[in-house]
């Protein structure tokens, strides 16, 4: 990938955290934590892998995401509106009454939301469905699944995984986003996931391990996914909760942020006005 590339996708991400964070704050609370870290991983696969028509969200032929964990949807409307799906301005109906974007996406109100979800565990089977589909119908497109490491919790993902290894559905690009916390605490102290990549290659899948804010090298994880055959894939998002703003990376309880105090509201006008400025000067290398 060539710098420019690189830089349009960083800006991209950042454009995301941006307005996840000005969407949320204008709420007053709300998953910013898993947004965060799946912001570059989104802008690779939107701003690059996918075969997507944002004005056609329904069309055939389009390669599927299925973001799992469904409290990160906040993250997944800044993308599909900077994609053009829809108008920007919707983004402050977030969990409004009737609005089109509930806290957690839906496949019937969202243009641009390919799985309804948000219990946690079952897009895993979504995506395995769809994968199936695909594959029957003889089609080359992609479904991208994203779960996250708390989520994988639930005994669900693991059929889901052994049944993508078993019929070698590597249509299906299994995502892990490893940002080390869930809900309530360390992931580790609330059931010790143990090794991801190296359970995923037990479960018989190819996996790769890249960091979640490395653009070039999720890319190219990606790409190399891409070219295995009759085997399942995966990729593990080695990944900071709350990634890209100092800030919110340290902050303990970054799940469901509240902006209810001079604290993180200082704190949140400062990372704005920061990614702001970042946003503008990189812009016109792009
Ligand atoms: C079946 C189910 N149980 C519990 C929840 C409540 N819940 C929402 S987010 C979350 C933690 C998820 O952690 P993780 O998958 O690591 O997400 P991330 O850290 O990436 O935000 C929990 C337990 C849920 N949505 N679904």
């Amino acid at each position: 990938m060539d710098e420019q590339t690189v830089t349009k996708l960083s800006v991209l991400a950042d454009k995301v955290r941006l307005d996840t964070l000005q969407t949320l704050k204008n709420m007053g609370y709300g998953h910013l934590g898993g947004s965060f870290s799946i912001a570059e991983l989104l802008a690779v696969l939107y701003g690059k892998q996918m075969k997507i028509d944002p004005k056609n969200p329904k069309w055939e032929e389009r390669d599927r995401l299925v973001l799992s964990k469904g409290h990160a949807g906040p993250g997944l409307y800044a993308m599909l509106a900077e994609m053009g799906y829809f108008e920007k301005s919707m983004l402050a109906t977030l969990n409004e009454g009737g609005t089109n974007l509930p806290s957690h996406p839906d496949r019937l109100k969202t243009p641009g939301v390919d799985a309804t979800t948000g219990s946690l565990g079952q897009g895993t089977s979504v995506a395995a469905g769809i994968a199936t589909g695909l594959r029957l119908d003889k089609k080359e497109n992609y479904v991208y699944l994203i779960c996250g490491d708390g989520e994988l919790n639930e005994g669900q993902c693991w059929e889901a995984f052994q049944y993508l290894a078993h019929f070698k559905l590597n249509n299906c690009i299994v995502i892990i986003d490893d940002n080390k916390k869930q809900l309530d605490g360390l992931t580790v102290d609330i059931m010790n996931p143990f090794d991801f990549q190296k359970k995923m290659e037990a479960f018989g899948f190819y996996t790769l391990r890249v960091k979640g804010h490395d653009i070039q090298g999720i890319d190219e994880a990606i790409n190399e996914l891409k070219t295995v055959e009759d085997q399942a894939v995966c990729l593990v998002l080695d990944s900071i909760k709350g990634q890209g703003v100092p800030y919110f990376e340290v902050l303990q309880d970054n799940h469901s942020v509240k902006f209810n105090n001079d604290e993180i509201n200082q704190a949140t006008e400062e990372a704005i006005a920061l990614l702001e400025k970042s946003i503008k000067e990189r812009e016109v290398h792009v």
